[in-house]
C-alpha cells in the first residue's frame, strides 16, 4: 500500500476506545495524532500504547504556549513518552519554539482553521511563517477549511517544511482542495473516530487522499 497522507485525530477520552479504533484505521494513516481529551481521559500511556498498537508514529497536539521553562518541562515529559512530534503554537515568540524544537521533532501553528481564527491568528500568519522559515521545524499546521490560505502558505513557506492541515470533513474542508492548494498531510478526526465504521471512512479517505498523491 502507498505511504499514506492521512492523519488521524484521535479525540476521544476513553483508553480502550482509543485503541480499538487506531487498530481498526491504521492500514489508511500515517500518523495519529492525540490531543488533550485523549491525554486527559487516558494518560500519557496512551502515547506509547498507540504506538505499540500500531506502529505508528504519534503526534501530540499540545498547542504549547508558554515561556520556554514550562514549553520545556511539558515536552520533555512527552517526548519522554514517546511522542514522535509535538505541536506548538508559534504566537509566544521563537525562544517558546526554541525550547521545544531542541528536545524533538516539532509542528508549528501558523494558521488555525475555526472562523476565530480570522481575529488574533490570521493577522500573523506571515510573521509566523518567516518564523518557521528561520527555524526549520518538521512542519507547520495550516487550514483545510481556506485552501487558499493553505496555497497562500506554501508559497512563502520553505520547500522541505512540511504542511499539515486539520479542518477536513465536520468543519467543512476538502482533502482534494487542500492537497491541490499544497498541503502534503490531512488531519481528520470525527469524520473517522465518530462514524459507525471507522475503518471504512479511514479508507474512503485514504483513497481520495492517495488519488491526489
Ligand atoms: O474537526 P475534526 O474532528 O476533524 O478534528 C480536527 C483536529 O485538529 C482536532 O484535534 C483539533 O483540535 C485539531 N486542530 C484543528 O481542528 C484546527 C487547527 O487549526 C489546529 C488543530
Amino acid at each position: 500500500m502507498a505511504e499514506s497522507r492521512l492523519i488521524l485525530a484521535l479525540d476521544v477520552y476513553e483508553r480502550e476506545r482509543a485503541l480499538e479504533i487506531a487498530r481498526e484505521t491504521a492500514d489508511y494513516l500515517w500518523a495519529i495524532k492525540v490531543n488533550w481529551p485523549l491525554i486527559i481521559g487516558s494518560g500519557l500511556d496512551i502515547i506509547p500504547e498507540l504506538k505499540e498498537e500500531t506502529g505508528l508514529p504519534v503526534i501530540a497536539d499540545l498547542k504549547l504556549a508558554d515561556i520556554p521553562n514550562t514549553n520545556r518541562l511539558i515536552a520533555g515529559k512527552v517526548f519522554e513518552a514517546g511522542a514522535d512530534y509535538i505541536i506548538a503554537h508559534g504566537f509566544v515568540g521563537s525562544d517558546s519554539v526554541e525550547a521545544v524544537m531542541e528536545l524533538g521533532k516539532t509542528i508549528i501553528v501558523v494558521e488555525m482553521s475555526h472562523p476565530g481564527a480570522r481575529e488574533f491568528i490570521q493577522p500573523v500568519t506571515d510573521r509566523l511563517i518567516e518564523l518557521a522559515n528561520r527555524l526549520e521545524p518538521f512542519g507547520v499546521i495550516a487550514p483545510a477549511t481556506r485552501p487558499e490560505r493553505v496555497a497562500y502558505i506554501r508559497s512563502k513557506l520553505k520547500p522541505g517544511i512540511k504542511i499539515l492541515t486539520p479542518g477536513v470533513g465536520a468543519q467543512g474542508g476538502k482533502a482534494g482542495e487542500v492537497l491541490k492548494a499544497g498541503a502534503d498531510y490531512i488531519i481528520v478526526g470525527r469524520s473517522i473516530y465518530a462514524s459507525d465504521n471507522p475503518r471504512e471512512s479511514a479508507r474512503q479517505i485514504y483513497e481520495e487522499v492517495r488519488a491526489w498523491s
